[in-house]
């Protein structure tokens, strides 16, 4: 997991379609996609899902579907990303297969340690910082938080929460090589340009870091 992770909020698009959003964050270079989906019937999720899926094809973006395996596969995902009261991993992996990607949300230290029994693809660090998008959340990490479980965890780390082009420096350098953003993008008038900028940032800090 390297780049610029786009995570969408069909509430924070505004009156722009989705989809519309969804390409444009592709364009603008986002890596990984994840359809995140909170107030819609299984039905909507997964006949959306199915559409989102056929638009990444020619991007050869993956698709990681928020919270619900049961809708991955359905529309043929490449991932799905779970957090901590979801399915547990292994039931996931037995599901998904080996070559998915899975994600794990971690919100507490305990969290972090438990993660490194699985074969979870990455770990979403989650909040980094505290942001309206998400506020039942266990605290934040903070750039100090995302550079410890750097230091001690085997997996690949996905930086989440309060992330945009003021303090995405500052979370690569602090050991994040993937960023997700859901309203820098989502709430831009310019989504494609936001994420242009955004994936710019992440890819000279990670070129300058090593
Ligand atoms: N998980 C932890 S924070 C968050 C999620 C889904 C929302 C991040 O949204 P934003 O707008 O990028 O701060
Ligand atoms: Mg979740």
């Amino acid at each position: 997991m390297r780049g610029l992770y786009f995570v969408t909020d069909r509430g924070l698009c505004g009156r722009k379609p989705l989809e519309e959003v969804v390409i444009q964050a592709v364009k603008g270079g986002a890596a990984y996609m994840q359809l995140r989906e909170k107030d819609v019937s299984t039905r909507f999720f997964v006949e959306e899902a199915q559409r989102i899926k056929k638009l990444l094809e020619p991007y050869k973006v993956p698709l990681i579907i928020n919270d619900r395996v049961d809708v991955a596969l359905a529309c043929g995902a490449e991932g799905v990303h779970i957090g901590q009261e979801d399915m547990p991993y292994e039931i996931v992996r037995k599901l998904m297969g080996q070559k998915a990607i899975i994600g794990l949300s971690v919100e507490t230290w305990e969290d972090v340690e438990v993660s490194q029994k699985m074969d979870v693809n990455y770990i979403g660090v989650s909040p980094v910082f505290s942001t309206p998008t998400k506020t039942d959340t266990k605290g934040s990490w903070g750039l100090e938080g995302l550079a410890k479980i750097k230091a001690f965890s085997r997996h690949p780390l996905v930086a989440i929460g309060g992330i945009n082009e003021s303090n995405v420096r500052e979370v690569v350098k602090a050991g994040a090589e993937c960023i997700a953003v859901v309203s820098a993008i989502c709430a831009s008038p310019h989504s494609e340009a936001a994420a242009r900028r955004i994936n710019e940032m992440i890819n000279l800090i990670l070129t300058e870091r090593v």
